[in-house]
């Protein structure tokens, strides 16, 4: 998701398309020759490593490179054949690697009919793998970052010369300046707050002046020079490994920034789902009256239409323009069917992965890429990778719907994506609905039933915000404590929580880019530095503390990380539960009522039957037990946590 803004225009697209750097390690005098003689501007990937994939797909970009032949100088590098594509706009070379391969750089060099062009390969040995690529854990607790948006570390990048006009921090759409040293300044607040892994959008190389979420990609083997380099996001990653902190990359094989080259030259005719004249859109072909969805049962924040996804029954006239269409009518649709596409993004995803020793990916708009890629890709990396966690983003209430694109298990396609686990979006619109708009506190339980139609709904992510929606302490009816409530649930419900950015200090903030404001403190001169308690204003440091603290009593209690859940009591105004692990037995109690709740739990015939004592983890809520029953008094929009034993 996350592309919300207008696109710059055609002309936009045409500069930097002719302000392509060409790489250095080029020989110039190629550059120097006429049109009629080959020449390579670009390759990609631009290196690879000794013994990661017995073979590597490379997409050489350039003109006249109608290459006869092409040989590369190490014997070990085979070139098992070559396609040159659009009169010599690009050549793909298929290299085998044999066992003998070492370290070093291959050189290629194509022969045309009009000439010969050299391209250079580095290949290296890889890092050690122990303290990489460990995946996620039920132990993590996930933080999301828009690295614009956080902290400024470097004011050299904020502007980059190929980028005018650009920066502007008092414009919401504008860069801001926040880049990867920022990240690496405040690791050790993230420590310190208690998250394990950070999700950052996207850090590939964008186009337009309005692309600092990272969603417009026009370079998939770069970084944003606005953010810093690569030596700075693998800094970051190795600064986070120092930490037993973990970093998740955004990869978006869906689509690529209506300012990428390959929008006016595609490598090949069918690169992408039509071109940018003509394309379907992705808007659903099918009204919420197709499935009896009155306005009524609308949410305040839209999902997006996949119902017909998972639909056994549904024709192709209703799905097509979902996994085929341009997202927002303006985002080109990869082809992501054709396998030389599905090649190049499964070796770009490896490429991120091992250049900084990922732990995993958040994937974005899983539906709207064909699950038959999601399960070719997953096996790709899981053939190097198998420990790597994939994070799928599924926009949507319905857990009949989010469930089929999980992996694990096979849908009535009999496909499995292999998607490890997604965030929980059911789980989100109920959170909201509960807190902010009336509904039932029982919606929760209803979320938490459907549990077994995941493999692992222990691995799913809670969350009550992300960059796409309104800062939960900003909607309306909204306060500090619902926002701790929401807090508190996440932490304690099964899953793997995640944070948005600046919500540990209520952070204000309506539809986007109104929800991405700059994290008070990351920019110098900023009046306050909300990343140290001295600069945090009082109600920003009761929030923080009481995050602080669940994520505390989280590390410290197995039973709210790994502990099985069971409904106590569940009805309009409130929701109680159990977490409990073998000799663990954790009581949370949530009031949602506008006034105090006085509750009277049986205990028989439930797991809290030998509890006779209770002491207080968190919050103002009391109780008692006789062995027989829990005496429960719940203060007004309260979340409490009480250990029984
Ligand atoms: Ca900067
Ligand atoms: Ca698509």
């Amino acid at each position: 998701m996350t592309f919300r803004s207008p696109r710059a225009t055609l002309a936009l697209l045409f500069f930097l398309a002719a302000s392509l750097a060409v790489n250095a390690r080029f020989a110039a005098a190629q550059a120097a020759q006429g049109d009629t003689l080959p020449v390579v501007t670009k390759i990609e990937p631009p290196n690879w490593w000794v013994g990661l994939t017995p073979d590597l797909m490379v997409l050489v970009s350039g003109h006249a490179l109608q290459a006869t032949k092409v040989v590369c100088n190490l014997p070990d590098v085979v070139v098992a054949r070559s396609q040159a594509t659009r009169n010599g706009d690009y050549l793909f070379v298929w290299l085998k690697f044999g066992p003998q391969m070492r370290s070093g750089t291959v050189v290629c060099r194509a022969t045309t009919p009009t000439g010969e062009a050299s391209f250079e390969l580095p290949v290296a040995a890889r890092q050690p793998t122990a303290q990489r690529f460990h995946g996620l854990s039920s132990d993590d607790v996930i933080y999301l970052i828009m690295p614009d948006r956080f902290a400024n570390g470097d004011l050299t990048n904020d502007e980059p010369a190929e980028f005018p006009g650009s920066h502007e921090r008092t414009k919401p759409r504008a860069w801001h300046g926040g880049d990867l040293k920022g990240i690496r300044d405040h690791v050790s607040y993230l420590k310190d707050l208690g998250v394990t892994a950070l999700w950052l959008t996207p850090v590939v190389k964008n186009g337009a002046t309005q692309d600092y979420h990272g969603y417009g990609a026009v370079d998939l083997y770069a970084v944003d020079p606005h953010m810093g380099s690569l030596e700075d996001y693998k800094g970051l990653a190795s600064d986070l490994r120092k930490q037993r902190m973990k970093l998740f990359f955004d990869a978006v094989p869906n689509h690529v920034g209506p300012n990428h080259p390959w929008v006016a030259k595609p490598p090949l005719p069918d690169w992408f789902h039509g071109s940018a004249e003509k394309h379907l859109d992705s808007y659903s072909a099918v009204k919420g009256s197709f499935y009896g969805k009155g306005k009524a049962a609308e949410a305040a924040i839209a999902n997006d239409p996949f119902d017909v996804l998972a639909d056994p029954h549904a024709v192709e006239a209703m799905t097509r323009n979902l996994t085929e269409g341009w997202f927002f009518g303006i985002l080109p649709d990869l082809n992501t069917e054709n396998p030389m596409v599905a090649k190049y993004l499964l070796q770009n995803s490896i490429w991120w992965i091992e250049s900084a020793g990922l732990d995993g990916l958040r994937l974005d708009t899983v539906p709207y890429v064909s699950r038959g890629f999601w399960q070719q890709w997953h096996a790709g990396l899981r053939r190097i990778y198998p420990n790597l966690s994939t994070i799928g983003e599924v926009f949507h209430p319905d857990p009949t719907v989010t469930s089929f694109f999980v992996g694990g298990k096979k849908g009535w396609d009999g496909i499995d994506t292999g998607v490890s686990t997604l965030f929980d979006f059911p789980l989100f619109f109920a959170l909201r609905g509960v807190l902010l708009r009336g509904a039932p506190a029982g919606s929760i339980a209803n979320v938490l039933r459907q549990d077994e139609l995941y493999p692992h709904p222990d691995w799913l992510v809670p969350f009550f915000a992300n960059h796409d929606v309104p800062r939960m302490i900003s909607e309306p009816d909204s306060s500090a404590e619902k926002l701790l409530s929401a807090f508190a649930l996440i932490v304690t419900l099964r899953g793997i929580p995640e944070l948005y950015y600046g919500d540990e200090i209520g952070m204000a903030g309506g539809a986007d880019p109104d929800n991405r404001h700059d994290f008070s403190g990351g920019w110098p001169g900023d009046a306050r530095d909300a990343f140290t308690k001295e600069g945090r204003s009082p109600e920003q440091e009761r929030i923080f503390t009481a995050v602080q603290k669940l994520l505390k009593l989280r590390r410290e209690h197995p039973a709210l990380r790994t502990g099985k859940l069971f409904h106590l009591f569940s009805d309009n105004g409130s929701y109680v539960f159990l977490r409990q692990t073998d000799d663990q037995q954790l009581l949370i109690v949530f009031n949602n009522e506008k006034g105090q709740r006085i509750l009277t739990i049986p205990q028989a015939n439930t797991p809290a039957r030998k509890a006779q004592r209770v002491t207080t983890l968190y919050g103002e809520a009391f109780v008692t037990s006789d062995g027989k029953e829990l005496r429960i008094t719940a203060p007004a929009q309260s979340v409490s946590i009480f250990s029984l034993y």
